[in-house]
């Protein structure tokens, strides 16, 4: 097989394409934190001729935002907490003082938090793909809040806030002191609008990230662990379809041997730089 000037091939993995080298920057080059990672000249060539795109998106693409990940042994905010304890109806049902306060505290953080530039490549590349889906697992808010106008929420959202009996959405109730607050129509306990373990994902969302990722030419799976399910599967039905499958995180993921192209870095520095080639490629298209 022969290969272009930047092209490491497809199915690199690791650091195949982190080339630690001094020599001035090729075009296809990025330095992440010192390392020259190279973004491969087919995969950029893939993604300019690509109609169809789809972008899922976990905790690491807001890290460099301040937003905690779940899973990494720091940082994660389940470091500090167990998940099982926090993140299911039976936690809330056992301890919803403690999960509401969790999430009060998840919701001021991220209230506080700025998009950081993975975001904005992200709303940038959709103004360049004819059709973009941007599926996240995400509930920090923080894609739109940097312009992204189609996101598909799949775990719900942090500021929206449910009747835990009835699922209802609740928009305002009386602030009597009691954690969590009481359902204006039932008195029942309030709860975040956010999808736990053991729950469904909401129906419409998972409906069109499914079709979405069958239907896609190209699928980018950025900062996240891909190890909670449904949303892990997407990119293997992207896969199975037919769809060139790109990996963005720092860290190896149960996804990276399954990916076609593996960028090493994170990815507040490897989107801006994909975004920068892409738009140079359909210029010169
Ligand atoms: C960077 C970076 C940088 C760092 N740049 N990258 C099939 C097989 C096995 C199990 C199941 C299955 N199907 C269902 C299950 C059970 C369960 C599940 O998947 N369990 C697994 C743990 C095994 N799934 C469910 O229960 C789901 N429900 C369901 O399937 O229901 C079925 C049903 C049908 C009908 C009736 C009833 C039920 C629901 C899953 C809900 C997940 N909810 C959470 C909490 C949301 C609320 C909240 O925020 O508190 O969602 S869990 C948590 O994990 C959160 C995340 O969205 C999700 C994914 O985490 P993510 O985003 O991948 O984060 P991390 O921390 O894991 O990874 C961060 C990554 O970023 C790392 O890789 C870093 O390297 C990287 N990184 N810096 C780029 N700068």
């Amino acid at each position: 097989m022969t290969r272009k000037k930047g092209d490491c091939g497809p199915k690199h993995q690791e650091h195949a394409c982190a080339i630690l080298q001094s020599r001035s920057l090729p075009d296809s080059s990025a330095i992440v934190r010192g390392m020259r990672v190279e973004i491969p000249a087919q995969l950029v060539e893939r993604l300019a001729a690509a109609e169809r795109v789809v972008a899922l998106t976990g905790a690491g693409v807001s890290a460099e935002s301040g937003v905690p990940t779940f899973r990494e042994a720091q940082t994660g905010l389940w470091a500090q907490y167990r998940a099982e304890e926090l993140a299911t109806p039976e936690a809330f049902q056992r301890q919803p003082k403690l999960v509401w306060d969790w999430y009060e505290w998840r919701r001021t953080l991220v209230a506080k938090a700025a998009p950081n530039p993975g975001h904005f490549a992200l709303s940038e590349l959709e103004q360049l793909v004819p059709e973009f889906s941007l599926l996240t697992q995400n509930v920090d808010g923080l894609h739109q809040r940097a312009g992204s106008q189609r996101v598909i929420e799949l775990h719900g959202s942090i500021f929206d806030t449910l009747c835990f009996d009835e699922g209802t959405q609740v928009l305002t109730w009386s602030d009597d002191g009691s954690v969590p607050p009481r359902c204006p129509r039932c008195a029942g306990w309030l709860r975040p609008g956010v999808v736990w373990f053991g729950e469904p994902l909401p129906e419409a969302a998972l409906a069109s990230a499914s079709r979405a990722a069958a239907e896609c030419q190209l699928l980018l799976s950025i900062g996240t662990s891909s190890l909670v399910h449904p949303a892990a599967r997407l990119p293997y039905d992207a896969k199975a379809a037919g769809a060139l499958i790109v990996e963005i995180n720092p860290t190896e993921t149960a996804l990276s041997k399954h990916a076609d192209y593996v960028l090493r870095g994170p990815a507040g520095e490897m989107l801006p730089q994909l975004l920068r080639l892409l738009r140079k490629a359909k210029a010169a298209r």
